[in-house]
């Protein structure tokens, strides 16, 4: 029988704990064993961490499953957790610096931050916003984004985060779906040196629309807004008025907290569920331990509130933990391409948590910028996003971390709310390209088509066997497509679709999502290997790779690459890439075509879309490019294309 996914990549490099990290690490030592002894057990020591109303009675109801329901009859407002007990404690600790595009900035405390979402959330009251409402938050990165989403939990709102960069479209979309009562914008936010008209959408977004009867504006690009009377409120004519005393709402930890859309490769946006108590506990608990916060660090992570790393990884996980964060809101290009460095060297950042797409980004743009700012103040590296290729952690490890930062990469999902796969930083040694180990209390495993597990040295399809707290509650208004999706592929398991494989030390690799699997002459390819075999080369800072049919192999493998720095692409290099990738994970994977291109296609949140490269390799008309953040990139590869060099037949 053919291997669900081969396992062709070797990494053989492995980097063990500093001493100094290991030796005061949060997470204990056998943290591991003692959580798979009793999951349940560890799940319920992490949630009494949180600030609770009413302790629970039952830990994991699952009498109607995949419906779980955590910590049942428990009661919590997660903005207790989140705030006031730290200002009882401190209320001068700063939550937040902030810098904007611009170059202002601004540092916000603990005590700041309680007063100003108290005051927001009885701005929302008076609007007629509460308990079981849906309010859309449609903003860019600044603090009123983190103040505005904590204004709808206190009162017990849920929101809907919509990343600044969709279209008046997509925003639409969303409101109808979850049937929005509020939206909460700006005129424009910063971006790249001009400002994007937020409120301009937002009233494209709201023509004809029913169920909004409030939009509250925070003024921050200064550009002209249209104004319509009785709906629109200006947040600083509106919000400084309020009391600064809001009481929480007391609420279910199986009350909704958020919904959250994720559009994955195809289809409509589902709209993710995540309720109270258990997701606070997993993003909290997963906070704590995998960036190991302590209350000298700095802790940076460049995700934007749109998506779910914002909400588990700026929000709430950073907040339970009374940790001081940076937040950014502009590009990493302006006003120059070492932005990012110099706002590590001038706020001292201990912890940078970031994405492969930006990683490989910087190799492209050289060592020389972050070369020429002090990054001695990180002692901490993590990535989410995508699976992140060897060579690119081998770059982030001595570029970013001077050789002496461990690098936590974290597999999770917006329908996990919180990490599932990532080392531990004092327990853990990391190897290059892999999420090494499932996060204490996580069932995971990879089993092959027929759901069997897969033995050491094999790869196959990654499933989580067991519920845990902050897992998605379903797709908001369709049970059936959250039973068909997550739960369908292998009964009574949760399927995220992703490929994974599992080495001989038990270590996970993951490969991509199963979708982009190409199958060449009979054997099942995952895309990540193909890539990082390319990235592995010298000149190559970024590559993605798909099947495109052939008749002779079924697929065949199409590749596109972005070299680093000033490097030009020719025949030559096309022919050496080629050996580069044979040599390196074998023949069968060497590349058909190789096309030089300056970018790739990405979705907005910087991972790779794949099907739109499929598409220009089949000669195909292009699918939906609604998602694509660089959409101009897309005709440029296709002139590219059409001319495939390498084609080997
Ligand atoms: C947090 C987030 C989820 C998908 C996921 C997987 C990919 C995320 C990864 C990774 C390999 C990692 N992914 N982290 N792949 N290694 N460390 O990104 O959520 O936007 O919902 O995407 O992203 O394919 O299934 P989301």
């Amino acid at each position: 029988m053919s291997e669900t996914i081969e396992n062709l990549f070797q990494e053989e490099r492995s980097f063990p704990p500093p001493e100094a990290l290991a030796s005061r690490a949060n997470a204990r030592p056998r943290i591991h064993q003692e959580a798979a002894a009793d999951p349940q057990a560890f799940w319920v020591e992490e949630a009494k961490k949180l600030q609770w109303k009413q302790p629970w009675d039952q830990v994991l109801d699952d009498s109607e499953a995949p419906f779980y329901r955590w910590f049942v009859g428990g009661t919590l407002n997660v903005t207790e957790s989140c705030l006031d007990r730290h200002v009882a404690a401190n209320p001068d600790r700063i939550a937040f610096h902030w810098e904007g595009e611009p170059g202002d900035s601004r540092s916000i405390t603990y005590g700041e931050l309680l007063a100003e979402v108290c005051r927001t959330a009885n701005a929302l009251k008076k609007m007629e916003v509460g308990k079981g409402d849906t309010v859309a938050i449609y903003m860019g990165m600044v603090p009123e984004i983190v103040v505005a989403m904590l204004a709808c939990a206190r009162i017990g709102a849920a929101h809907s985060v919509v990343f600044g960069g969709f279209s008046a479209d997509s925003l639409r979309e969303r409101i109808d779906d979850c049937a929005c009562k509020a939206v909460i914008t700006q005129d424009g936010s910063w971006r790249r040196g001009s400002v994007f008209p937020l409120k301009k959408n937002v009233d494209d977004s709201l023509i004809g629309q029913q169920t909004v009867k409030n939009v509250l504006v925070l003024r921050r690009g200064e550009n002209p807004v249209d104004w319509q009377e009785g709906r629109d409120h200006w947040w600083h004519e509106v919000v400084p008025e309020m009391s600064d005393i809001c009481e929480p709402e007391e609420m279910d930890a199986e009350d909704l907290l958020f919904i959250l859309y994720t559009s994955g490769s195809t289809g409509k946006p589902k709209g993710i569920v995540h309720t109270c108590g258990g997701y606070l506990t997993g993003v909290s608990s997963t906070f704590r331990n995998v960036f190991d916060i302590k209350d000298d660090d700095l802790y940076w992570c460049t995700a934007d509130c749109g998506w779910v790393t914002g909400h588990s990884y700026i929000v709430y996980g950073p907040l339970a933990n009374n940790a001081t964060s940076l937040i950014y809101e502009g590009t990493p290009d302006h006003p120059q391409q070492d932005r990012w460095w110099k706002l590590i060297e001038k706020y001292g950042v201990t912890i940078l948590y970031t994405a492969p797409t930006a990683i490989r980004t910087f190799m492209k743009w050289g060592e020389s910028l972050p070369g020429g700012c002090d990054l001695t103040s990180l002692r901490l590296l993590g990535s989410v996003g995508e699976p992140i290729n060897p060579e690119a952690w081998m770059w982030y490890h001595e570029h970013i971390g001077q050789q002496q930062c461990p690098i936590v990469d974290t597999w999770w999902q917006t329908e996990t709310g919180s990490i599932m796969i990532t080392p531990l930083p004092g327990i853990t040694t990391t190897k290059p390209g892999s999420a090494t180990t499932p996060y204490p209390g996580i069932d995971a495993h990879v089993v092959d088509d027929d759901g069997n597990r897969v033995e050491r040295g094999h790869g196959g399809i990654l499933v989580i066997d067991s519920p845990w707290p902050s897992m998605l509650r379903g797709i908001h208004g369709d049970p059936e497509r959250y039973k068909e999706v997550y739960w369908s592929r292998f009964e009574g398991t949760y399927f995220p679709g992703d490929g994974c494989k599992i080495d001989e030390d038990g270590y996970l690799w993951l490969l991509g999502r199963i979708d982009d699997v190409m199958l060449i002459s009979g054997h099942n390819i995952s895309t990540t290997e193909v890539e990082s075999a390319l990235v592995d080369h010298a000149s190559v800072a970024e590559a993605a790779v798909v099947g495109r049919a052939d008749d002779r192999t079924g697929q065949a493998i199409a590749a596109f690459v972005v070299l680093r720095g000033s490097e030009v692409g020719h025949d030559e290099l096309i022919v050496e890439l080629r050996k580069h990738v044979a040599n390196k994970i074998g023949p069968i994977a060497k590349p058909a075509s190789i096309v030089f291109t300056p970018d790739l296609p990405k979705t907005r949140s910087g991972k790779i879309m794949r099907r739109l490269l499929k598409d220009i390799s089949e000669k195909r008309k292009l699918g939906d490019v609604t998602t694509l953040a660089n959409a101009d990139i897309v005709e440029a590869i296709r002139d590219g294309a059409t001319d495939p060099a390498g084609e080997d037949h």
